[in-house]
C-alpha cells in the first residue's frame, strides 16, 4: 500500500526544481502566482496543512498559530531566520519548527562586503553620475571615497555568516573585531584575528565601519538604539544585511541625515517592504531590496533543505535544522 502523501501548503512561488521534487514527494500545494498571502489565506493554510513551508514575507504570530488545525505538525520555513514565526507558541502547540542555516552564509557574506565596499567608494553615486550623463572627465579632488585598508570592522553577530564576512573583509586589510553573546573558541579568533568586546557600546565608539550580522530576536531588536548609534564616530559607517529590526531606522536616517553617521549600506528595513523616505533621499546610503541571499545556487540548497527537514520529520526522525525557543 502506497502511504498518503502529506498535505504540504507552499506560501511562495519556489524554483522549479524544488516544487517540482515537492510535488514528486508530497501533495505539495503551491502558489505558482508568488502573491503573498493574506492574514486570512494563512489563517486558512495553518488551518488546513499537515506541513507548512513559509518565508520572511509570512507572519506567523500567535493570532496565526492559534488557529492552526490539529494536522498541522511541521513549519518548515525557507529561510534561516525565524523571526517571522512565534516559535514558543508553536512549540506549545506541538509544531516542530524548521530553518535552513548554512547555505546562505557566504551569499549575505559577499552581500555584505560588497555594500562595506559600496559605501565608503561611493560605487553608486559614482554610476548615478555616469547615468545621468553628468561625468565631465577625471579630477584629482573629485569622488573621493574612505580608504578601507587598515580600518577597523565591528562585527555584530559572529555566526556563521559574521564569521564569512571576516574572513572577506580580513583579506581588505580590514581589522576585524566583533561583539557577539559568547566569544569564539580561542582557535578560531586566533585564525581570523578577532578582537572580542564583550561590550557593545565600548566597540561601536572604536569602529570605523559596523557590520550587524546577528538574528533578529526579543534581545536584539533596536540593538543599535539611538543611544547606541550615537556612540559611533560621526565618519562611521554601517552596513545591516541581517534584519531591518535590529537598528532603529528613524534614529539611523536622522543621524545620516544630519551627517552624524558618514553613510549607511543596508539590504533589509525595519517595515520591509517599506522604506523609511528619509533614507532615499541621501547620497550617502546604498539601499538594496533584501537581496543578501537571492542567488540560484541559494535559493535552491534552501529548497532542498527544507525537502530534507520535511521528509526527515514524515519519516519519523528528528529533522537536521530543527529551531527550539530556547535557541533564539
Ligand atoms: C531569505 C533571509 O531570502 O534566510 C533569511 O533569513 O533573510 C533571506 O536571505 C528569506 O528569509 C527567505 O525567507
Amino acid at each position: 500500500m502506497v502511504a498518503k502523501k502529506p498535505v504540504v501548503i507552499v506560501t511562495r512561488k519556489l524554483p522549479d526544481a524544488i516544487e517540482t521534487r515537492m510535488r514528486e514527494l508530497f501533495d505539495a500545494r503551491l502558489n505558482l502566482d508568488d502573491r503573498p498571502m493574506t492574514k486570512a489565506e494563512l489563517i486558512e493554510a495553518v488551518a488546513k496543512a499537515e506541513i507548512l513551508v513559509p518565508t520572511v514575507t509570512d507572519r506567523l504570530d500567535s493570532s496565526v498559530l492559534t488557529r492552526a488545525g490539529e494536522n498541522l505538525k511541521l513549519i518548515a520555513n525557507f529561510g534561516a531566520g525565524v523571526d517571522n514565526i512565534d516559535v514558543a507558541t508553536a512549540r506549545d502547540r506541538g509544531i516542530t519548527v524548521t530553518n535552513t542555516p548554512g547555505v546562505l552564509s557566504e551569499d549575505t557574506a559577499d552581500m555584505t562586503m560588497a555594500l562595506i565596499l559600496a559605501v565608503p567608494r561611493r560605487l553608486v553615486e559614482g554610476s548615478n553620475v555616469l547615468h545621468a550623463g553628468e561625468f565631465k572627465g577625471w579630477s584629482p579632488t573629485w569622488m573621493l571615497g574612505n580608504r578601507l585598508y587598515g580600518k577597523r570592522l565591528g562585527i555584530i553577530g559572529m555566526g556563521r555568516i559574521g564569521q564569512a564576512v571576516a574572513k572577506r573583509a580580513a583579506a581588505f586589510g580590514l581589522q576585524i573585531h566583533y561583539h557577539n553573546r559568547k566569544p569564539l573558541p580561542k582557535p578560531v579568533e586566533e585564525v581570523l584575528e578577532a578582537t572580542y568586546w564583550e561590550s557593545l557600546d565600548q566597540m561601536l565608539a572604536r569602529m570605523d565601519i559596523v557590520s550587524v550580522n546577528c538574528p533578529h530576536t526579543p534581545a536584539t531588536f533596536h540593538l543599535l538604539s539611538a543611544r547606541r548609534l550615537k556612540l559611533m564616530k560621526p565618519s562611521a559607517f554601517i552596513v545591516n544585511t541581517a534584519r531591518g529590526e535590529v537598528i532603529d531606522e528613524n534614529a539611523l536616517a536622522r543621524m545620516l541625515e544630519a551627517g552624524d553617521l558618514a553613510g549607511a549600506g543596508l539590504d533589509v528595513f525595519e517595515n520591509e517592504p517599506a522604506v523609511n523616505p528619509k533614507l532615499l533621499k541621501l547620497p550617502n546610503v546604498v539601499l538594496l531590496p533584501h537581496m543578501g541571499s537571492a542567488t540560484i545556487e541559494g535559493r535552491l540548497d534552501m529548497g532542498e533543505k527544507v525537502i530534507i527537514n520535511i521528509k526527515t520529520f514524515v519519516d519519523g526522525h528528528r529533522p537536521p535544522d530543527r529551531v527550539l525557543p530556547s535557541m533564539l
